[in-house]
């Protein structure tokens, strides 16, 4: 008998644990197999890390599965001089109440930097950094786990500048409001053609 065990690019896991035994081919039932179960904690994996891109995105250990426990990672986020930062949350499921596991969000480089925000189960939003540095840090207990959280990340100047950004499900176009009065325009006379509503 051949077993054959095949993994893809991404998504670390435990794995398997297999039994067999061998039994004469006359008579096959004079040896069951047993039931077999076995679960280990899983400390096979890598979180956390520094993200220099000017966009990206990053999850919890094993996202959309379930994050381990006792998990501490932190994202260290630099992006180019004169950026803000911001960060979206797209999906946190993480044990409720806010005190066992759950997401920070610092206005700087972890360990120095102000807590702007702490993230908790089926929070959604965004949140921006007064430099061009933010971190982010998830913190899992001993005992229950859920889906975890995705979020993405993109830049944009810290200056009142004028700016197109576009990323695969988020746009963001800023004109500066001194710009728009150079021309004749106040920020009320600013639409988006198909949009419902005027900025
Ligand atoms: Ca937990």
């Amino acid at each position: 008998m051949t077993i054959h065990f095949r993994s893809d690019i991404s998504f670390q896991n435990t794995g398997f644990l297999a039994w067999y035994n061998s039994f004469p081919s006359g008579n096959p039932l004079s040896t069951p197999a047993p039931f077999l179960s076995v679960t280990r904690p899983n400390t096979n994996y890598s979180c956390g890390g520094f993200l220099s891109q000017p966009s990206g995105d990053f999850s919890s250990p094993f996202y959309p599965r379930n994050y381990p426990n006792n998990a501490k990672c932190v994202w260290d986020i630099k992006v180019q001089n004169n950026h803000r930062v911001t960060v979206i949350f797209r999906d946190v499921q993480l044990e409720g109440g806010c005190n066992y596991d759950y997401v920070e969000v610092f206005d700087g480089p972890y360990h120095s930097s102000p807590r702007i925000a702490r993230v908790c189960d089926g929070a959604r939003g965004s949140f921006t950094s007064s430099s061009n540095f933010m971190s982010i840090r998830f913190v899992s207990d001993h005992s229950i786990t859920r889906r975890g959280f995705r979020a993405e990340y993109y830049s944009s100047p810290s200056n009142d500048s004028t700016n197109l950004l576009c990323l695969p499900n988020h746009m963001q176009a800023s004109v500066s409001r001194s710009y728009l009065q150079s021309l004749g325009f106040s920020a009320r006379d600013l639409v988006i053609a198909t949009w419902n509503g005027y900025y």
